[in-house]
């Protein structure tokens, strides 16, 4: 039983388990152990209800009919909107632009964000810790522009190196683009003193929310961050759901991405104004049902409250690093002091693919390879992980599970 002492009430896992119609399977003769959370959530009831709602009650294309659907589709759109803000602290709806998620976010601010800022001989700043989604952009940015991509070093125990960070750091700098928590190693990032210091030789900085959404207190006012993506399927929401923070002076200023319907405020052949924020960057139809429905899990979230559940989800982490790395020819990849739930490892002798199906054949789910994120693979000298990571529906008794599965597994494959 845990308590959420902040909201007054208390939860067991048993009854959130309830709530996820996935996890109540077998599957290969086992009970299923989710552990690829940090790849994509499972869905609450709720949410999966409301996507099911839309279509059957309330479907109907947003913003453009007077109709009663029409109306209903687009109020329940825009409250998303303001659930969204909320749920980061942003200053107001006008800072929240839809998306697909974290690749479409980051895409979007490089593409136009370096149409209208970047310059032949400027420089941007990843980390050796990011995602493919937040380097393959800035890339294609810097060959168009002519500007430099600069990589900040990682430490031994999978950390942003500040001394690293600080050298790479001066006047040329236009941006700086980092996660908040890396997917493949789970380590929280010192975010706020990035953020200052960039912004103390005039850089800009986007944040990569993937893998903090679900589980950090996020204030885009109090970090002061120019840009935050977030990915919906993360956070116990639908796929294709997500959105973009900017700040609206920056937005304003940022030619659109995309150009269609919706973003426009009048076209002739002659000329085409745009629309105003946030419709400026939201060309197209959208994924209505999947971003109304994103509200259900920020509710999921808020109910039973972010400092709960990275309460819970830290004991398991806790627990099964102590069990995990006390396992025969075992080593841990990621060992920063503060991480999210995010367990990476490599077994010496065997090939993490092969210890993925084992797991699997056990009806335990886990991710193996490099997780998009291959430079930091090179880092340490290795092909991939298996990568255990953990969400608010996970027990002691499931990781238990996977030691056991682990054991055997070494057992069989190390004869
Ligand atoms: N950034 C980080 C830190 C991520 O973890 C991911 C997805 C992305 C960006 C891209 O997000 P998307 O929703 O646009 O696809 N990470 C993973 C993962 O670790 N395993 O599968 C997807």
């Amino acid at each position: 039983m845990i308590v959420n002492i902040a909201a007054g009430i208390s939860f067991d896992v048993k009854r959130i388990r309830e709530q996820f119609p996935v996890l109540h399977q077998q599957v290969n003769g086992h009970n299923l152990i989710y552990f690829d959370n940090a790849a994509t959530s499972q869905k609450p009831r709720q949410v999966i209800d409301a996507l099911v709602d839309y279509y059957a009650i309330n479907n109907a294309n947003i913003h453009r009919g007077i109709h009663t659907l029409a109306e209903r589709a687009t109020k329940a759109f825009e409250e998303t909107r303001e659930a969204a803000k909320k749920f980061i602290n942003a200053q107001s709806n006008e800072e929240i632009i839809f998306t697909k998620g974290v690749t479409e976010g980051v895409n979007l601010v490089a593409h136009s964000f370096g149409k209208a800022f970047i310059k032949e001989g400027d420089e941007i700043i990843i980390s050796g810790l990011e995602h493919h989604s937040n380097i393959v952009p800035w890339q294609i940015v810097c060959e168009e522009k002519g500007a430099l991509l600069k990589v900040i070093a990682i430490t031994d125990s999978g950390e942003i190196d500040l001394d690293s960070f600080e050298k790479l750091l001066s006047g040329k700098t236009k941006m700086v683009a980092i996660n908040h928590a890396s997917n493949s190693l789970g380590t929280i990032n010192p975010v706020k003193e990035i953020i200052q210091k960039a912004h103390q030789v005039g850089a800009k900085v986007l944040l990569d929310g993937a893998q903090a959404a679900a589980h950090l207190a996020i204030d885009v006012q109090d970090l002061d961050c120019d840009f935050y993506c977030i990915s919906g399927h993360k956070m116990y929401g639908p796929t294709g759901s997500g959105f973009l923070y900017g700040k609206k002076e920056l937005l304003n200023k940022m030619p659109p991405y995309q150009a269609g319907g919706e973003m426009i405020k009048n076209v002739s052949f002659e000329k085409t104004t745009y629309n105003d924020l946030p419709y400026k960057f939201e060309a197209g139809t959208p994924n209505i049902a999947d971003i109304i429905a994103l509200k259900t899990a920020i509710e999921f979230i808020q109910e039973i409250g972010k400092p709960t559940m990275a309460q819970h989800e830290n004991e398991l982490l806790q627990y099964a690093t102590k069990k995990i790395s006390a396992l025969d020819k075992v080593r841990l990849i990621g060992t920063a002091k503060e991480k999210v739930s995010v367990l990476s490892f490599i077994v010496e002798g065997i090939h993490h693919f092969d210890i993925g199906q084992m797991l699997d054949s056990y009806g335990i789910a886990v991710r193996t390879g490099h997780h998009c994120t291959e430079p930091l693979m090179d880092r340490f000298g290795i092909e991939g992980t298996v990568r255990a990571s953990f969400a608010v529906y996970n027990t002691k008794d499931e990781v238990d599970q996977l030691v056991k599965g682990l054991e055997r597994t070494i057992k069989i494959m190390t004869k």
